[in-house]
């Protein structure tokens, strides 16, 4: 018996596929994991699907991990693997949970939801061979016709799962062209420093955009938010400390790590300052889920860097993407980042822009908003992405706002902002908040917005201008604070882009 997991994401972290082969190591099933980390545009070559078929050709199951931005280059590659051998191809994580229908069309099986429980049972059918087909949480594709079987029930207790696997030694990785067997430097090349794992699984709130409000649907009336115990947490991080000894820097990427409550937070830094001791960094942080008493905790801990999603500060924005938070309440949060600036790095703050139902005067909001938010801070601005299984997603498509899901949806690069005049704004508000706020809101006419957005070309060459100032901006911050990587980083993806 032999079990192919393949990770094709970017970031090597892969946590669920990596929690998997711990699960099918503790039956006793080889497991052999592939990681491509190449970039979602990245198309392989006859000589990359050559040499992967050769890899996967032996094993009685590959399975692949996607989420919706891979699924051009995991469809190319399972195309070619299907054709090439008798492998049976499953594919699971969230673009497979979220478009069964649309991923059954070019693999053999789909995981829906979590996978721990499923994928095993699957191996261990087709190790015995028994009948497959009836197996809970997978979909299949059966002689033309497909099997629906129900979803597993979400995994109550995260503490009965085995740590993500890093044996490193034993695991693939192709890049530049060729595969090798990972080493602790190659490793250390693809983590940089840091490990990231996640202390909890699901988020308490249904964002419209978020795979959050896909995964309630799913589940129904579930606790979708669970959280593991700290001493299973800490565990794997010892773990990893002794395992990867260039590991310098933790990150939690939970969806929402800091809606834990006070108690909890208090728990874990005095916890993990004791036993871990390095410094960390948390995913996103949802306004109004931090107050003083907690980032007091955290930064004393080794909170590094906070990241805010912001998103839209109008009233209706907020309603539409089902977020209940006030303008108050991302005011005072921000305030706080600010009474904390001398212990944490520069803030980060996110904002979706190119929403097709955003007003002219949700537009003038945030950007009156985001033109008092104190420097220094830094942007990220996102398009907003329509993820399939969403209730945003389903409204698009609804009002015809989805015309090619592969260039809409699926190979949509969520960093490229459509070449608008308010999206200009936000470069040229940032690059230049020297400017009193009395000349800024004069900029944020109404009058002045509504004449340039009926005018897309004076619009593009706006946007072209305000942003080249941005990046010539970051470019010299980034030189003079030694920050090469990124400069390199901008490029890199300038050419696959
Ligand atoms: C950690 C994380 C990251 C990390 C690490 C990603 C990585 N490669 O490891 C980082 C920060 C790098 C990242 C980046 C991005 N992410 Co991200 N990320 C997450 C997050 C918060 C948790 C994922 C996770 O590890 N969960 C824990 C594990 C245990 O669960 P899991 O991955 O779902 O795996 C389980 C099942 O899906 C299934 N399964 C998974 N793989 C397989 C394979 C097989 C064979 C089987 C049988 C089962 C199976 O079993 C697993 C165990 O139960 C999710 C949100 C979420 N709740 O899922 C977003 C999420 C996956 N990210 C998302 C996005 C959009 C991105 C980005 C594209 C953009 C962005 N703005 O962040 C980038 C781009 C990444 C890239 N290079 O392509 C979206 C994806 C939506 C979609 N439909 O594709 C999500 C869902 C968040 C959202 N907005 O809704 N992300
Ligand atoms: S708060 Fe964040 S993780 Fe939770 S539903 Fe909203 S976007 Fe998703």
């Amino acid at each position: 018996m032999k079990v192919t997991l393949i990770s094709p994401y970017l970031e090597i972290y892969s946590v669920g596929p990596r929690i998997i082969s711990s699960v099918l190591k503790q039956e006793g099933i080889p497991v052999q994991m592939l990681f491509l980390p190449q970039d979602f545009h990245h198309v392989f070559s006859e000589n990359n699907l050559n040499d992967i078929v050769a890899l996967v050709k032996d094993s009685d199951i590959v399975g692949i991990s996607l989420m919706s931005n891979q699924f051009t280059r995991v469809a190319q590659l399972t195309r070619a693997i299907r054709a090439r051998t008798g492998c049976f191809v499953v594919w699971g994580g969230i673009h497979p949970t979220a478009a069964p229908e649309q991923s059954l069309e070019h693999v053999d099986a789909i995981c829906i939801g979590e996978g721990e429980e499923s994928f095993r049972e699957l191996v261990q059918k087709i190790q015995r061979g028994e009948d497959v087909f009836t197996t809970r949480g997978f979909w299949f594709r059966k002689k033309g016709r497909i099997i629906r079987n129900d979803v597993r029930p979400l995994i109550k207790d995260l503490d009965s799962l085995p740590y993500p696997d890093y044996t490193y030694d034993e695991q693939l990785l192709f890049d530049n062209d060729r595969i090798s067997t990972f080493t602790l430097q190659s490793l250390k090349k693809h983590l940089s420093n840091i490990y990231l794992t996640l202390a909890s699984r699901g988020c308490p709130f249904s964002c419209a955009y978020c795979c959050n409000d896909m995964l309630k649907k799913l589940y129904g009336s579930a606790a979708l938010y669970r959280r593991r115990s700290l001493p299973h947490l800490i565990g794997e991080l010892r773990e990893i400390r002794e395992k990867l000894p260039f590991v310098t820097q933790m990150h939690f990427e939970d969806d929402l790590f800091l809606v834990a409550h006070e108690d909890v937070i208090r728990e874990f830094c005095g916890t993990y300052s004791r036993t871990i001791g390095l410094p960390f960094t948390v995913g996103g942080i949802a306004p109004g889920t931090i107050n003083d008493a907690k980032l007091r905790m955290l930064v004393d801990a080794g909170l590094l860097h906070v990241r805010m999603g912001i998103q839209s500060t109008s009233e209706h924005m907020a309603r539409l993407y089902n977020r209940k938070l006030s303008k108050p309440q991302i005011t005072e949060t921000i305030q706080l980042f600010q009474r904390f600036r001398k212990e944490l790095t520069t803030p980060y703050y996110d904002f979706i822009l190119d929403s097709p139902w955003e007003t002219i005067d949700d537009r003038i909001d945030s950007l009156r908003f985001f033109a008092t938010i104190p420097k220094p801070f830094k942007m990220n601005l996102f398009s907003l992405t329509f993820y399939p299984g969403t209730s945003l997603y389903a409204r698009a498509k609804e009002e015809g706002l989805i015309s090619d899901e592969e260039k809409d949806v699926y190979s949509k690069n969520y960093t490229f902002l459509k070449h608008t005049f308010t999206n200009a704004l936000y470069y040229f508000l940032y690059c230049n908040s020297y400017l009193p706020l009395r000349i800024k809101n004069c900029i944020l006419n109404k009058k002045l917005i509504e004449f340039m957005e009926k005018r897309p070309a004076l619009g593009k060459i706006s946007f072209m201008a305000a942003k080249c100032q941005y990046l010539v901006m970051e470019g010299l911050q980034d030189i003079f604070s030694g920050r090469l990587w990124r400069i390199a980083k901008f490029f890199q993806i300038r050419k696959i882009g």
